[in-house]
């Protein structure tokens, strides 16, 4: 009998979590506004709200974290930082911060300015409200296949050449101060960018002499699907690929809170001193000295730690084979998602799911709120509460796509977990005719709503 696959690791410290009852999640979900970022965490039995943070972290980390050195300037944990993120991406220069739209802020002070164009695939909420609120603008060039569910594509979240050419072409080149890259996509569903795709971004960047960021946040899981789909990576390492996919790119912003495996942290890394000299001077002023940059020692010492455990291939297989596990699991169960899966998270299609609830009732929040109320799981909308309003005329956008996004925290959840959350999906599946009425919002804030946004049923 062939062998199955399991895990490469095993289990040492547990953490209780609560399973309640409908009547109880009915009474904490509209205390909460029907915003499932005001729910309590011990409110949440199986929390899928984001793979940010909320991973656990390995021996060698927790180690790690012992070994961290808390000297203001020049500690060993910023030296062993830097080497992991030299070996692992290739970039000489570094600045840490203290997530990822920290790295976003400190970047974009020195880069963009009122007016400026930055062009990329789908940019990721931060990344675009750090755009906008400079007066600058974010112009999506990914590809149009990313936005049809049903199309099954490999590389959903590469960037449309044409498109992109386009705004180089017909715009002042000297406003645009750099194409950002996502990398997986996160806004086009967890969705990789092949290394052509990245390579001929780069070309054309080139050729119009602007400059390529990845924003990295999953570098490790876009570096996994190149191996397993694109012609000519099977046989090399995650290590190499990487190193291949960050030669395309002028710098980065990273939330290590994502492939990084820790709870908190983030960066910058560039190839260019002048990049690093002219984000320095703001590193310092929003997050700290630069040997340190709003962490710990211990953070950047876990930090380093999860960088090279990230670009392991046995830890991807069992993270996106984890993955892919619920989408098979929902696919059998007729529940429409986008496919391919993501790598960090399962996009279910709410409008698809919820074809009676309107477009003005945020269909995707809705379906956040039943799965909630039906088990305990919290997943997180990804559609036009989050898209916000545009910041000219104020009116709601609505995305192309209202997804309820189900993202795995790393090494975190088990099988029998997913089995449940599957379960719980089917089951509000099972009555989705009788959902009719959606959600209404009776309080936003300016920018980024979908943190603070409240509402009430219709
Ligand atoms: C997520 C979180 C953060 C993120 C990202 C990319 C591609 C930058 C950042 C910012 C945010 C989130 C969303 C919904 C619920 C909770 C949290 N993504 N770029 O889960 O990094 O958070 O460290 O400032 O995905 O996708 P940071």
């Amino acid at each position: 009998m062939k062998l199955p696959f399991a895990e490469e690791y095993r289990i040492k410290m547990v953490e209780p979590i609560r399973k309640s009852t409908k009547e109880e999640r009915l009474k904490w979900i509209k205390e909460a506004k029907y915003n499932l970022f005001n729910l309590k965490s011990e409110h949440v039995y199986i929390d899928l709200l984001t793979d940010s943070g909320t991973g656990a972290m390995s021996d060698k980390q927790w180690a790690e974290m012992m070994l961290g050195d808390e000297s203001y300037a020049g500690s060993s944990s910023y030296y062993k930082m830097k080497k992991a993120i030299n070996e692992i991406t290739g970039f000489e220069y570094f600045l840490p911060t203290h997530q990822g739209r920290a790295a976003e802020n400190v970047l974009f002070s020195a880069t963009v300015k009122e007016g400026d164009i930055v062009p990329g695939n789908s940019h990721f909420d931060t990344t675009k409200g750090h755009i906008e609120i400079r007066k600058a603008h974010a112009i999506d060039c990914t590809i149009d296949e990313a936005f049809n569910t049903s199309i099954k594509h490999d590389f959903k979240g590469n960037v449309d050449l044409e498109k992109l050419e386009k705004v180089l072409k017909t715009n002042d080149i000297s406003k645009i101060p750099f194409i950002i890259v996502t990398v997986t996509c996160n806004t086009a569903g967890g969705q990789p960018v092949s290394m052509k795709n990245l390579k001929e971004v780069k070309e054309l960047a080139d050729k119009y002499g602007v400059k390529v960021i990845f924003d990295s946040a999953r570098f490790a899981e876009n570096a996994y699907f190149i191996k397993m789909r694109e012609e000519g990576y099977a046989d090399k390492t995650i290590r190499e690929i990487v190193r291949e996919m960050f030669s395309y790119a002028d710098g980065m912003t990273m939330s290590s809170k994502k492939d990084a495996i820790v709870n908190i942290g983030g960066f910058i890394a560039t190839r260019h001193k002048k990049m690093f000299d002219e984000a320095a001077v703001f590193n310092i002023l929003y997050e700290g000295y630069l040997t340190y940059g709003g962490l710990a020692g211990r953070d950047m010492n876990a930090l380093a730690q999860g960088l090279y455990e990230a670009t392991e291939f046995s830890y991807l297989e069992n993270r996106i084979g984890q993955v892919a596990y619920l989408g098979k699991k929902l696919v059998e169960y007729g529940v429409p998602v986008q496919q391919p899966f993501g790598g960090h998270a399962i996009f279910v299609d709410a409008l698809k799911f919820l074809p009676n609830v309107k477009r003005e009732e945020f269909p995707a929040q809705t379906l956040a709120v039943e799965v909630y109320t039906e088990a305990g799981v919290r997943g997180v909308e990804i559609g036009a509460i989050l898209a916000d309003r545009d910041p000219v005329t104020h009116e709601n956008r609505y995305p192309e796509l209202e997804l309820l996004r189900l993202a795995l925290p790393r090494r975190t959840y088990t099988y029998n977990h997913i089995d449940y959350i599957a379960a719980a999906l089917k089951n509000v599946y099972d009555r989705r005719e009788e959902i009719t009425k959606g959600l209404k919002i009776t309080h936003e804030a300016p920018v980024l709503r979908h943190f603070t946004v409240e509402l009430d049923r219709v």
